[in-house]
């Protein structure tokens, strides 16, 4: 029998559907999963002549392939990954390649590529982006680690990538955890952009109270504006129209207000918070999820902490100025996220190309935007961070913060929480701020603590005794 050219372990949606996509570019593929009945169900359910090979014992899979060995595991993040590296030792040789393909965690994969070094194999940690659609489609592939480890799958990955105008939306990172580095920043961003568009939506019902159909249509026309064109408002406009057919209702309607979070989100705002770099909107995007949680703790305390009730009526004006705020979100989630995918960068060795990064996000990707064009463009031709500082898009802002100012003060005068569209505002207004209230949280700490303070008047470390003139 013809041996494969590589090898999927696990068959839960997103490998059934990799494994698909992989076949349909013309490679032999050899599948494998845990549960062998999983395998023997995709096999016989949705395998219509792709060549894909069933295998049910893990020494059957690897002797499909052939030589060196290219493994993709697409398995739960976490001890799954780390219990199929350990149990693909025996049988793998020198040179041969694991690939993981889950959300792992950066640091985890740091240290299973020392382990897998080890025992003289080659790793690439690969963040994947696109939902099942993408993996089945073309999605936005982002592997880092072994540089000889990519060649050997080069051809796959990029076939089976997605395709943009500028190549295949799948290129080599970097060293090390990069890839997964990378995705936890794209999920960061993900994150912040659902957010604010969730915030915008929560506006218009609340404050305007319109329907779902309705506010479909606003969302309908943000996707026709360049500035807004992405998958994420494309999808919002979808789901809004969805009515569900028993009750007769929108189901966005009927969908419980408690939203989940996988990790990393959480990392993407808690490295960020290590590495000392600015990210409000995004890590106000994931403290939101995490409040929505306590569901029943905001009902009972709504009761007697009442919003204000009053509406106002809508006037298709307010469309433009809710586009901008939404728009300025946006973008100051991709300028956190660069920011920390630039710092990351030096910290830990990675040495991105960041423009590239900007590119294989364009397609197939959750992120996928019009506006990322622009992002590619200004990353080229300009080192300014934050990126929304950049000569691309410093006008931009000019232009439409009043409106974002304008939108935050309506959802603060009605009792809207806009915790991603508000962090996005102060964002904008600390950077642009020569002179922030640093100078009294630095007095404090030197009274409370002796911290000492620089001061803008002369050189030197200063100790003030603040007891003896002041109160
Ligand atoms: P899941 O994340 O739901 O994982 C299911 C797979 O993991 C099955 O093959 C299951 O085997 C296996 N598995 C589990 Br659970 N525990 C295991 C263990 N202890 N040992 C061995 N195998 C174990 O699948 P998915 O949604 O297809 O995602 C796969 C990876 O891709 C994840 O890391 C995910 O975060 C990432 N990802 C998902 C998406 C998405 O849109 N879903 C997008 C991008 C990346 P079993 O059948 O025997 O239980």
């Amino acid at each position: 029998m013809e041996s494969c050219a590589i090898g999927i372990i696990g068959m839960a949606v997103m490998g059934q559907n990799f494994a698909l996509n992989i076949a349909r570019k013309g490679f032999r593929v050899a599948v494998f999963n845990r549960t062998p009945k999983r395998t023997q169900e995709f096999y016989q359910t949705r395998v219509k002549g792709e060549p894909i090979r069933p295998t049910y014992d893990l020494s059957e899979f690897v002797r499909a392939l052939e030589r060196p060995r290219k493994v993709l595991l697409m398995v739960k993040a976490g001890e799954a990954v780390d219990e199929f590296i350990k149990a693909l030792f025996p049988f793998l040789e020198k040179g041969d390649l694991i690939i993981d393909g889950g959300n792992s965690f950066f640091r985890d994969t740091d240290r299973r590529l020392k382990e897998v070094e080890s025992q003289k194999l080659l790793f690439l940690g690969m963040g994947i982006s696109g939902g099942e659609y993408g993996a089945l489609y073309g999605p936005s592939l982002m592997p880092g680690g072994h540089k000889e480890g990519y060649e050997l799958v080069q051809d796959i990955l990029e076939k089976a990538a997605a395709q943009v105008d500028d190549g295949p939306c799948c290129t080599y990172l970097g060293p090390g955890s990069c890839g997964h580095f990378v995705k936890m920043v794209h999920n960061g961003i993900e994150y912040a952009f659902m957010e604010a568009i969730a915030e915008i939506y929560d506006l218009l019902r609340k404050v305007f109270g319109l329907q779902a159909e309705a506010i479909a249509e606003i969302f309908s026309t943000f996707n026709a504006l360049p500035h807004l064109n992405s998958y994420l408002v494309e999808i919002t406009e979808k789901v809004l129209r969805y009515r569900d057919s028993e009750a007769g209702e929108p189901l966005v309607d009927l969908i419980l207000d408690a939203a989940e979070q996988k990790g990393t989100g959480k990392w993407t705002a808690q490295v960020a918070l290590d590495l000392g770099i600015p990210t409000p909107t995004i890590t106000h995007s994931v403290v939101a999820r995490s409040l929505s949680s306590f569901k029943n703790e905001r009902t009972r305390i709504a009761q007697y902490l009442s919003s204000p009730s009053k509406t106002l009526s809508w006037s298709p004006d307010l469309l433009i100025p809710l586009a901008d705020a939404l728009y300025l979100a946006e973008l100051a989630a991709f300028s956190e996220g660069f920011h920390l995918l630039c710092e990351a960068s030096q910290a830990f060795n990675y040495n991105l190309n960041l423009p590239e990064i900007a590119r294989i996000w364009k397609g197939g990707c959750i992120l996928r935007a019009l506006l990322l064009e622009r992002i590619q463009k200004a990353l080229l031709t300009d080192d300014v961070f934050p990126l929304f500082a950049t000569q691309e898009f410093r006008r931009d802002v000019e232009e439409k913060l009043p409106a974002l100012r304008k939108v935050c003060t309506l959802g603060m005068e009605y009792g809207v929480p806009l915790p991603a569209l508000s962090s996005a505002l102060a964002y904008f207004d600390s950077w642009r701020s020569a002179s922030l209230p640093a100078n009294l949280i630095q007095a404090q700490r030197d009274y409370f603590g002796a911290h000492t303070y620089r001061r803008i008047d002369k050189e030197g470390v200063f100790h003030t005794e603040w007891g003896v003139n002041g109160l």
